[in-house]
């Protein structure tokens, strides 16, 4: 296949072009390296020490032989540009990860908040007209969040994006089967709760073929290829507003640094391994939805766990100490949540486990780069609900 990867310059999107190129794919990096700004905006750095695009392309073509196409274009903005490239190399399927993807980040200031909304609804639309304009039949399989659901399932298991209801009517109830209901915990989820229904919308109006992967908190930063050469390495954010939990909690410990459990780490949150993430990508692409039919939705997870679990673990591992914060989120200070995802596994994913996988990151990642850690940018200092109004609960 040919693959155009949008955002395959980032977290997940370069890891999933080199998965996708070793397996014989031609693969075409789209980026506006707008991740590398927001870096030098916050006066933040990747732990790890990362090459640039033409580096890392470079690099893969010495150890692989493999050649790996790219160009630098904004979604959001030059959508004439995005149309010539999909007319002039035809790729089967589009990958998107183009879009903001942190929660904090998303609710930090009135100008983080308004480019979250702005960059991702508008990259998702033009690349979904774009599409229909070009009269290509290209499969667009999308990296969208379990977040669009919430996190309290109050005992039921989240589905893999519909769910059945009866919907009373003057002559008894009808069967309905609708997106399962969208509960965002912040901006960054809200833009992907209206990507859904962007999809929804062409999937039925234009016919396209879509797949939305309802993926949970990713952890690890290596895969096969991108420990295949040091100039392959992948990006790892551990400060306060890109770093995600268990990474964070990972480098917190290799520098002596207490973890910081928000408010009592009874969140339950859903994970899967990076290594998991490419595989997943890969199933996707490989069994696209008809024209015609609905889109295509997994859940894109392997365990879940508890935010004072995972430090416990971390702790029992490293020797780490634990502490709570107060948590600047506004977000149910406990969950459950039970989730189906027997989709990938029936298509014969096999997970990476925590157990297994969490010493190995800690020894290879965290240890091995802990001396290029700031520690000024640990602490979490978005707050999602500074000028709290009355009547608001402080968890909500
Ligand atoms: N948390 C802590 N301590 C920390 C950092 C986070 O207790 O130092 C807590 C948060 O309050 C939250 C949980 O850990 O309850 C998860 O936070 P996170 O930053 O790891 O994850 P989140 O903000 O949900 O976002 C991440 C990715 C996002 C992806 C999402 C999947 O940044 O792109 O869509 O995970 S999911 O969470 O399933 O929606």
């Amino acid at each position: 296949m040919k693959i155009a990867i949008l955002g395959g310059d980032g977290f997940c999107g370069w890891p999933a072009a080199l998965h996708l190129s070793a397996r014989g794919h031609d693969v075409l990096v789209v980026d506006n390296f707008s991740r590398r700004a927001i870096d030098a905006d916050l006066g933040t750095e990747s732990l790890t020490p990362i090459r640039d695009l033409d580096e890392r392309r470079a690099a893969w073509a010495e150890v692989t032989g493999r050649r790996i196409d790219a160009a630098q274009l904004d979604l959001a903005q030059d959508y004439a540009q995005f149309l010539g490239l999909l007319r002039t190399e035809r790729p089967d399927a589009v990958v998107h990860f183009a879009e903001q993807r942190a929660a904090p980040f998303s609710m930090k200031t009135p100008r983080t908040k308004r480019y979250t909304v702005d960059n991702n609804v508008n990259a998702t639309h033009n690349v979904l007209c774009a599409i229909v304009e070009s009269g290509l039949d290209v499969h667009l399989v999308h990296l969208g969040t379990m977040g669009v659901y919430g996190y309290g399932t109050a005992g039921m298991r989240i589905p893999e994006g519909y769910l059945d209801v009866e919907v009373p009517g003057p002559h008894g109830s009808v069967p309905q089967e609708i997106l399962y209901p969208s509960n965002p915990g912040s901006l960054y989820h809200m833009t992907k709760v209206l990507d859904q229904t962007m999809f929804a919308f062409y999937a039925k109006n234009d016919g396209l073929r879509i797949t939305d992967l309802h993926q949970g908190i990713i952890w690890g930063t290596s895969t096969v290829e991108t420990s295949l050469d040091a100039r392959l390495v992948n990006r790892f954010d551990y400060d306060g507003d890109y770093g995600t939990v268990l990474n964070r909690f990972l480098v917190q410990a290799a520098v002596g640094h207490p973890l910081t459990v928000h408010g009592t780490g009874g969140q339950t949150r859903a994970f899967i391994h990076i290594q998991d993430m490419v595989r997943c990508v890969e199933l996707a692409l490989s069994h696209p939805p008809a024209a015609g039919e609905r889109v295509k939705i997994f859940n894109q997870m392997t365990e879940t766990h508890r935010v004072r679990d995972l430090a416990r673990l971390v702790s029992e591992l490293t020797g780490a100490q634990v502490e709570t914060v107060p948590n600047p989120r506004q977000e149910s200070a406990e969950n459950d949540l039970h989730v189906v995802n027997e989709a990938f596994l029936d298509l014969g994913l096999q997970p990476t486990t925590l157990s297994e996988g969490l010493l190995l990151e800690v020894e290879q990642t965290a240890e091995r780069w802990a001396h290029r850690v700031d520690l000024s940018r640990i602490p979490a200092t978005s707050v999602w609900n500074g000028r709290r109004r009355p009547g608001i609960p402080a968890s909500a």
